[in-house]
């Protein structure tokens, strides 16, 4: 049987991890393209002389050609500029929005049957556009955010109370930006609830506080850091969980921003809920209760994403 073929459209700082991460996991053969002549044909000369060393089978191509793409199972989508300092995601979206229509137009020419990962900020208007621009049906297309704000969180929530990583489990939802939605009701460890937690003595209702704080603002903490640009290392391994997910239909139930039209009380648009992933994309989202100052949040959060999508169709009228 023929590996799978997973298509990187930017080699940039992510795509470049992505590209290690699907090799050294042996999810398939990778091409990696990007407009920027030499850059993807480079890293993907430089990945594949890892082979010996790891050990993986996956052939590695690097590419400034469309075409390269065809019949790809899986396209994760990283073109576009990152933030600097003082930059919010929001601010990408003129920019990174032109990005995503040559994009879009190069996934649907070539790529038709693809689950297609988008990255690319401000990341639920920008999922949103590319879902227009390639015309995919709407399961086959989805934004890659929950998954690594919750990582944050866990990360965040382990060393707090000094337990493995692996016992933290936690739910991130809404828009990617300032106003996403860290459920702390519905985030434990080993499945005593984070309100439980507090109430035992484990942590203050201040600090816990102070972490869902540090969640929110957990890209910028890493641009300030980084001066030169964002995150990559955690936002790839997130993108590739939920690639792996549908390569092998392991039915995850993991957040991403997908497309909701009757769940939450929404009539079509993408914004971060929990999702499962398996053969199909986006199989089911799934629609849990939320209590009244949690729904404040998220309608907060839903409403900053339709400002972002309605700040798009005015800069491509096309887009109405
Ligand atoms: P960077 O290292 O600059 O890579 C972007 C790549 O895109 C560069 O190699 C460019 O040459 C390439 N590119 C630009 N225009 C095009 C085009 N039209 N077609 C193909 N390639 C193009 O950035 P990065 O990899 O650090 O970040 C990529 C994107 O991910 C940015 O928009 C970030 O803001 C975003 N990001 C999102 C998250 C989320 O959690 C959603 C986290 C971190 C970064």
């Amino acid at each position: 049987m023929a590996r799978p073929k997973i298509a990187l459209i930017g080699a940039g700082q992510i795509g470049g991890t992505l590209a290690h991460l699907a090799a050294t996991k042996e999810l398939g053969d990778i091409v990696v393209f990007d407009i920027a002549e030499g850059t993807p044909q480079g890293k993907a000369l430089d990945l594949a002389q890892c082979g010996p060393v790891e050990g993986f089978d996956a052939v590695l191509k690097g590419t400034n050609d469309y075409a390269d793409i065809a019949g790809a199972d899986v396209c994760i989508v990283t073109a576009g500029v990152p933030r600097k300092p003082g930059m919010s995601r929001d601010d990408l979206l003129g920019i990174n929005l032109k990005v995503m229509k040559s994009v879009g137009e190069g996934i649907k020419q070539h790529a038709p049957n693809a689950f297609v990962i988008c990255i690319t900020n401000p990341l639920d208007a920008m999922v949103w556009a590319l879902r227009e621009f390639s015309g995919l049906p709407h399961n086959k297309v989805v934004g890659m955010a929950g998954v690594l704000d919750a990582a944050r969180f866990r990360h965040f929530l382990s060393v707090e109370f000094n337990v493995s990583m692996r016992d933290v489990t936690a739910f991130v939802l809404g828009g990617h930006g300032d106003t996403m939605v860290p459920l702390v009701r519905y985030s434990t460890v080993a499945g005593i609830p984070l309100p439980d937690l507090v109430a035992m003595g484990w942590t203050t209702q201040e600090r816990m506080d102070s972490i869902v704080q540090r969640t929110r603002d957990g890209g910028a903490e890493i641009v300030g850091l980084l001066k030169t640009g964002s995150a990559f290392y955690a936002p790839a391994t997130s993108a590739i969980e939920m690639a792996e997910a549908y390569l092998k239909d392991q039915k995850r139930l993991l957040p991403c921003a997908a497309y909701v039209k009757g769940a939450y009380g929404l009539d079509g648009m993408y914004v971060g809920v929990p999702t499962i992933i398996g053969k199909d994309g986006i199989e089911r989202i799934v629609d849990i209760k939320l209590n009244a100052e949690e729904q404040a949040m998220m309608d907060k959060s839903i409403d900053a994403v339709k400002g972002l999508v309605a700040a798009c169709k005015t800069i491509d009228p096309s887009l109405n």
